[in-house]
């Protein structure tokens, strides 16, 4: 088995006792006026590839009864039948689904107060009773609020859970369930970035868009399988659209041509409820390729009728293929992508010009926030804040506050410098009062081990919404709801509009991910931003059941693997708050002493390595970015005895002698963490390696490989960055003589279960020194 379908498996249920009561729960499939809400179509010959294992389905009820009949086929091991009601006679161990509208007997068998309750996205699963018959209710507002519940349900099964009394009641927390596909660079799902080379066919772009060349998907409106499988696995998640194309946007996705395809895409994945949205280049309107409707610089001025009009005009092409299309998402100002403050304006001027455009089209501006420079205070981490900040604050002719436009989401990284393994939360959530935040995390793994390394970063998520921000209301009360989850999803502030968005890690590998495990971050995401309150220790669970396997065994052996596999990395990566040491280019190896052309970019930047200690001081003492947190966490962050331990680094430069709470020096304490990450993927590789019986050889053979890579690489990270600081502590590497009380520990369990006692570590003589 290649691992191509996702989570999306329905191999038949293991245990016998379950499998008959299945069977008997779910004898037909009802799914009344599947036909009727046809969904719209630009391409009039859009077909599947030839030789296509999937089909093309023209609603989303369609979608939920092809789902059900796939799903209960393969999960009961016999083919479902679907069948039509005659009047009041429901069969005994119906399926149904529907939406009051859809469906009469949906209608009939629901109450208009519970489906009131779960709005336009949610749905609600009911087993009822009618005279002598039981049967289940899949019900949702909307076709896709049902085809939502429908997934919710298999999953129940596919995780061997009791269905013969269901009261589910489901909603989304957050509008906006989003996806950014950074389509080519970097392509942590099928490159090689890590100058590693690739495995199982990991080597391209999931889209086939491809301007000039012989690709055979060029212009021609033929869907692979796997974009229906991309398409039915974000469904079953929730996720509700996606920005194909990176963010160092390529002005050709706004071209006729590539605009026939991307209708072409957006028809084939609408009955699964996902809108297309694309990234932008704010200066494209002066590319020639859009000649004669082509600007000069002179005419991009944000408040001239030029600029607006080019992207109204673009917009509209758009919207003529893509009726539902979302919006535009926005670099500018940021690593080199053009924007308004080249020609004299500040953000809100530009996001609010392009916002203006598209609002007539109902669409939305993502307008990214990830600007930076070393300049200010000589920390890159603190421009962000000081650029979107007053803004936000600035009080409008009409009195009311904030210029961005309604339509504008800021969408901000989780943390102030770049998706590393473990960063503080950014200090923008929660002091944007006035304006749209969307929340921006990285599921492809740039800086978490690429497609090499196993490192399931749910856990990160989890510490990522549920950190308090602290945030006070105008009077400096403590807000009630505060976390960074209610922050994005509009509860501690009272922002109606929400959003959320995962770069994603799609690419063409067969397993479309590069990692099999890489597929359980996609997951974790998107059932983290249906609710962010979920676990997602419980998230791992329901992954590992629904990929690998329901022994019991199995799945606490994985999902105790997984737990731990993110605190590894950042053991032996970048422990104790240190950041971005990353080679340059490849963002995979380590590389302390490099300066890489610009302060910014470079290691020694952030380690600030000397003979005193370690680590960038943004305390109060230095470039205080601890200031720009709410008043709580100014004051932790600030002080270097009341930091967390594990954000030492970022807030202070710590002295190699400074005592950790745990008695030991910083300096030992520091080389114990490197060691233990690497322990730690020592006993995954050895773990893994015991459940050879019970896994498929094809996918334990794979993962295997890679836990091979993982731990040679581990060990790299470990040796390169303790004998780098040994040059500036002078001190010796500590030998352990007890057992180690470092843990991996996540959300109070500890994860692991290898033997630190015996984890003493001298570090290999380089090559070539004697
Ligand atoms: C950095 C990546 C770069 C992205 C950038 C961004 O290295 O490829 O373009 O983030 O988010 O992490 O814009």
């Amino acid at each position: 088995y290649s691992g191509s379908d996702l989570w999306l498996r329905y191999v038949p249920v293991s245990d016998t006792k379950l499998l008959r009561d299945y069977r008997r729960t779910a004898t037909a499939i009802v799914v009344e006026n599947a036909e009727a809400n046809q969904v719209h179509r630009h391409t009039p010959h859009l077909a599947m590839a030839p030789g296509s294992s999937e089909q093309l389905v023209e609603t989303t009820l369609g979608a939920a009864r092809d789902e059900l009949v796939r799903g209960l086929g393969g999960l009961l091991d016999q083919p479902v039948p679907v069948t039509t009601v005659d009047g009041d006679n429901i069969p005994d161990g119906s399926v149904m689904v529907g939406t009051p509208t859809s469906s009469p007997l949906v209608d009939r068998v629901t109450s208009a107060r519970d489906l009131a309750e779960i709005g336009d996205e949610g749905y609600l699963i009911r087993s009822v009773s009618r005279g002598k018959a039981r049967f289940t209710v899949i019900a949702g507002n909307t076709d896709l609020g049902a085809l939502y519940g429908t997934f919710a349900f298999l999953r129940l099964m596919q995780t061997q859970k009791p269905i013969e009394h269901l009261h589910i009641s489901e909603s989304p927390k957050i509008k906006h369930r989003l996806l950014n596909n950074w389509e080519t660079e970097r392509l942590y799902a099928g490159n090689n970035a890590s100058g590693l080379g690739g495995l199982n066919g990991e080597s391209g772009a999931i889209f086939n868009f491809a301007a000039t060349g012989a690709s055979t998907d060029r212009n021609l409106p033929v869907i692979l399988d796997r974009y229906i499988v991309v398409a039915r696995a974000l469904a079953s998640l929730g996720i509700n659209g996606i920005t194909i194309n990176n963010v160092n946007a390529d002005n050709a996705y706004l071209t006729s041509s590539y605009i026939a395809q991307e209708a072409a895409l957006a028809d084939a994945l609408r009955p699964y409820g996902i809108k297309l949205g694309l990234s932008i280049r704010y200066t494209a309107p002066t590319d020639g390729r859009f000649a004669p409707d082509t600007l000069t610089n002179s005419q991009l001025d944000p408040y001239g009728a030029d600029f607006r009009g080019w992207w109204n005009r673009r917009a509209q092409q758009i919207q003529t293929a893509i009726p539902d299309f979302m919006g535009l998402t926005v670099k500018a100002n940021s690593e080199g992508q053009p924007g308004p403050q080249d020609f004299g304006y500040d953000h809100g001027d530009g996001a609010n010009a392009i916002a203006a455009a598209v609002a007539p089209l109902g669409m939305t501006v993502h307008w990214r926030t990830f600007v930076y420079n070393a300049e200010v205070d000589n920390d890159r981490l603190k421009r962000a804040y000081l650029e979107f900040g007053p803004i936000d604050d600035e009080v409008q002719p009409d009195g009311a506050r904030g210029r961005f436009a309604d339509n504008v989401f800021l969408q901000t990284k989780n943390g102030p410098l770049d998706f590393q393994a473990r960063e503080p939360i950014h200090p923008m959530f929660g002091r944007m009062e006035n304006t749209n935040q969307a929340l921006e995390l990285q599921i492809t793994q740039e800086y978490t081990g690429q497609n090499w390394m196993l490192a399931y970063l749910g856990p990160m998520y989890e510490e990522i919404v549920k950190t308090d921000t602290y945030a006070t209301d105008e009077n400096g009360k403590l807000l009630k709801k505060r976390l960074v989850g209610n922050i994005v999803d509009g509860t501690a502030q009272h922002h109606p509009d929400t959003a959320i968005v995962g770069v994603a890690n799609l690419g063409n590998a067969d397993n479309l991910t590069g990692h099999h495990f890489s597929q359980a971050n996609l997951f974790a995401f998107g059932r983290q931003a249906w609710n962010w309150t979920l676990s997602s220790a419980d998230i791992a669970t329901d992954w590992v059941r629904m990929t690998w396997s329901n022994d019991k065994r199995v799945v606490d052996t994985i999902q105790k693997m997984m737990m731990g596999s993110w605190e590894a990395l950042v053991s032996y990566q970048t422990p104790l708050g240190i950041g971005h040491q990353f080679a340059e280019g490849a963002h995979y190896r380590p590389d302390p002493a490099d300066w890489a052309g610009r302060d910014d970019w470079s290691p020694i930047y952030y380690n600030k390595a000397d003979t005193v200690g370690l680590g960038f001081d943004r305390s109060p003492n230095g470039s205080n970015l601890a200031a720009q947190y709410f008043p709580r966490l100014q004051q932790r962050y600030g002080d270097i005895d009341s930091v967390p331990e594990n954000l030492l680094m970022w807030f202070h430069h710590v002295p190699w002698g400074h005592r950790m709470d745990n008695g030991r020096t910083f300096w030992d304490e520091l080389v114990y963490r490197y060691q233990m990450g690497v322990q730690y993927v020592t006993w995954m590789r050895e773990t893994w390696d015991a459940l050879q019986p019970d896994i498929d050889a094809r996918r334990f053979a794979e993962v295997r490989a890679k836990l091979a890579v993982h731990e040679a690489d581990a060990a790299d990270w470990r040796d390169t960055s303790v004998t780098y600081w040994k040059e500036f502590s002078g001190r010796d590497i500590p030998v352990d003589d007890g057992p180690l009380s470092a843990k991996i520990v996540v959300n109070g369990t500890e994860f692991g279960g290898f033997n630190l006692s015996d984890s003493s570590y001298t570090i290999p003589v380089p090559a070539g020194a004697s």
